[in-house]
């Protein structure tokens, strides 16, 4: 039965794992533990033995950012392990950490330490340009949002698959109601910054930005399109200057395409909002610039990355070969291309403005903006990227080029 590891119990209880010795060293007694997690969700162990170091993450039976009175089931932990094993063989290796162990009763996944990796969010509030993050995230997305959906897999494997992570419900749920409808209306666990009441009121009084959300939910709940990450922030990637990883798929489901790239565009403009608060004498005007380059740069890789696999791997059901190629009418597949990444654009946008909403108005914020302990100064980057969000998920079908988005973020930033 299932029991929450310490920094006491973990070396006795998992002494007689092959993989934790192979890697530490066979003496558990040797073994040096420090528990690190400060996310929402898990404990995460730092584990060091003599022969090296590796991370074991185990999840507990609740949200840990709330305590005991919201249960939250121990399965997730097998979706990521699941979501992580895919996406290696999607992506690449290298593209996630290596993972040693899997205890499913025990809800714990022993992987690879990254070091000297930090997590991708701390750096960009350091102030830190990381040269292959765009690259490599806009690669990530486009092949593993591609080679798990139908226009890869055979109908069958997909079909197995979804029903498979199907089963993640709880955690769909609360990315359905954290994400979509909490921050639209006043509940109970959602919390903003002192002096956006004005802008909170003025948003939730929205009808078009309201529908607009509730519009991108149907999207999430109803478009079993791929297997997605299902928690693509900068918070779930660890980087180095020439290493970038995805970690901690456990909301992964099969929904749209477009939820990934939204998420992860969401956080880059959010980091280019929360800069002026951490300027501290220091212009952060190139770190603003670059920031816009990444999105435009992961936009541009991912829609290469993904325009390449159609022409080249297009061996699912949807859109086949047989219709286009194989009758001399290569232009057919190319019309088709065009208007799934129209679509998946404007999803993105879509999804991007209302994750940014979710940060600063729902009950899970990020630490681009609560790390400006001046709240007023904080209140002065949020409200802009409130109205970039808002302009974001009401306006999608009018938005024609990310340069035209990042213009916009430009314009509302110095406003
Ligand atoms: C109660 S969980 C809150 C948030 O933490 C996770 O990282 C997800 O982003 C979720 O929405
Ligand atoms: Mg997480």
């Amino acid at each position: 039965s299932f029991e929450a590891l310490t920094i006491q119990t973990l070396p006795i209880r998992l002494a007689g794992l092959d993989a934790l010795a192979t890697h530490l060293g066979p003496d558990h007694s040797a073994w040096k533990v420090r528990e690190v997690g400060d996310g929402n969700l898990n404990l995460v162990f730092i584990v060091e033995g003599p022969k090296g170091t590796v991370i074991v993450k185990q999840a507990l039976p609740y949200v840990r950012l709330v305590g005991e009175g919201w249960p939250l089931p121990l399965k997730r932990s097998f979706f990521e392990y699941h979501a992580l094993i895919r996406q290696e063989a999607r992506a690449g290796k290298g593209s996630v950490p290596a993972i040693f162990h899997f205890d499913e009763a025990q809800a714990l996944i022993v992987m690879e330490y990254l070091s000297p990796h930090v997590i991708l969010r701390r750096a960009l509030i350091d102030g830190r340009e990381l040269p292959r993050i765009a690259t490599d995230l806009g690669l990530f997305c486009a092949r593993t949002l591609f080679r798990g959906s139908d226009l890869a897999m055979t109908a069958r494997e997909r079909k197995a698959d979804l029903a498979l992570f199907a089963d993640n419900a709880e955690l769909c749920d609360i990315t359905e109601n954290l994400v979509f409808t909490d921050p639209y209306f006043e509940a109970k666990l959602n919390r903003h910054t002192p002096g956006l009441e004005p802008l909170v009121a003025e948003l939730r009084a929205d009808r078009d930005l309201k529908v607009a959300a509730q519009r991108l939910k149907h999207l999430f709940a109803a478009n079993a399109e791929t297997l997605l990450h299902g928690d693509l922030h900068t918070g779930s990637i660890m980087v180095t200057d020439e290493d970038t990883r995805v970690i901690d798929p456990e909301f992964a489901f099969y929904g749209p395409m477009a939820f990934d790239v939204g998420m992860l565009l969401a956080n880059f403009w959010m980091a280019f909002f929360a800069q002026a608060g951490h300027e501290e004498g220091n212009s952060r005007a190139s770190m603003r610039a670059y920031l816009l380059r990444v999105v435009w740069q992961t936009w541009s890789v991912f829609r290469a990355e993904f325009s390449r696999l159609w022409r080249t791997e297009r061996t699912g059901m949807l859109y086949a070969t047989s219709l286009f190629e194989d009758r001399g009418d290569p232009l057919g597949a190319e019309q088709a291309l065009d208007e799934v990444l129209n679509s998946l654009w404007q999803d993105l946008l879509g999804f991007a403005g209302i994750e940014i909403h979710r940060r600063i108005l729902g009950l899970a914020h990020n630490a681009d903006f609560e790390t400006i302990e001046d709240k007023a100064l904080r209140a002065r980057c949020e409200a802009p990227a409130l109205r970039f969000g808002r302009y974001l998920a009401v306006n999608r079908d009018r938005i024609h080029s990310i340069e035209e988005v990042n213009g916009l973020a430009s314009r509302i930033e110095k406003e």
